[in-house]
């Protein structure tokens, strides 16, 4: 009886496997399709297949949901100037501040065509974004460099057309367009240009503070290069 047993699960394996496989979700989009009652909340998703399990926020409420969040600052409590190899893997808690990795992102991007939603708030309350109707990034081997297109403002103005093109460089890895090491130079990390007129992963730094420049969590074209966010937020989805 037990072989019996144990014959019929060996055959049913394979079975068993693929539809494990077909209900793992690659992003928040695959989970909102399943179900699309789930809240927004933390989740689990595979960019990369079984064996990437990854936590990500999934925001399901802005404008029809859907959203994978890759990017988050909120309360200055996880330290963004980070090397390289924790750029491309990840870091943070994507029930608060994270950075969800570029090795995440380039997968999420070229399996499927998405847009981008950028996110942001003031210390008074203001909330303002800015929208790209397409958004991907090469392969680590190009250095992750980034294609965003399409703006469409929400208040915030376009600060991401200036970053089209470019590689993303940490405090490790200069491959930016200026003479400096930009991540060094505004202690961040981004698809910095020569150097930046965005700096999502700057100092967490609360609001106005001209006694340094250009390092805070800045979005220049609303607030200029001394004005650090109090939220801020990156988040893709398919294109419907
Ligand atoms: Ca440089």
């Amino acid at each position: 009886m037990m072989k019996l047993v144990s014959v019929v699960l060996l055959l049913l394996a394979p079975a068993l496997t693929s539809c494990l496989n077909l209900d793992l979700p690659l992003d928040c989009s695959d989970i909102y399709n399943h179900d699309s009652t789930r809240p927004s909340g933390v989740y689990i998703i595979y960019p990369i297949g079984a064996t990437s399990a990854v936590q990500v926020y999934c925001d399901m409420d802005s404008d029809g949901g859907q959203w994978t969040m890759f990017q988050r600052r909120m309360d200055g409590s996880v330290n963004f100037y980070r090397p390289w190899d924790q750029y491309k893997k990840g870091f943070g808690i994507a029930a608060g501040e994270y950075w969800l990795g570029l090795e995440n992102l380039f997968h999420l991007t070229v399996r499927k065509t998405v847009e981008l939603l950028v996110e942001m708030e003031d210390f008074s309350g203001n909330k303002v974004s800015a929208r790209y109707s397409s958004f991907s990034i090469d392969p680590e081997s190009y250095g992750y460099k980034l294609y965003v297109s399409g703006f469409t403002d929400g208040g915030a103005g376009d600060s991401l057309s200036y970053h089209n093109g470019h590689k993303f460089t940490t405090v490790d890895k200069d491959q930016d367009s200026s003479y400096t090491n930009c991540a060094r130079a505004t202690l961040g990390a981004f698809w910095y240009n020569g150097c930046h007129h965005a700096n999502p992963n700057g100092v967490y730094r609360w609001g106005a503070d001209d006694t340094v420049g250009n390092v805070g969590v800045e979005w220049p074209p609303w607030k200029g290069f001394n004005y650090s966010m109090k939220t801020f937020s990156m988040k893709i989805r398919p294109v419907q």
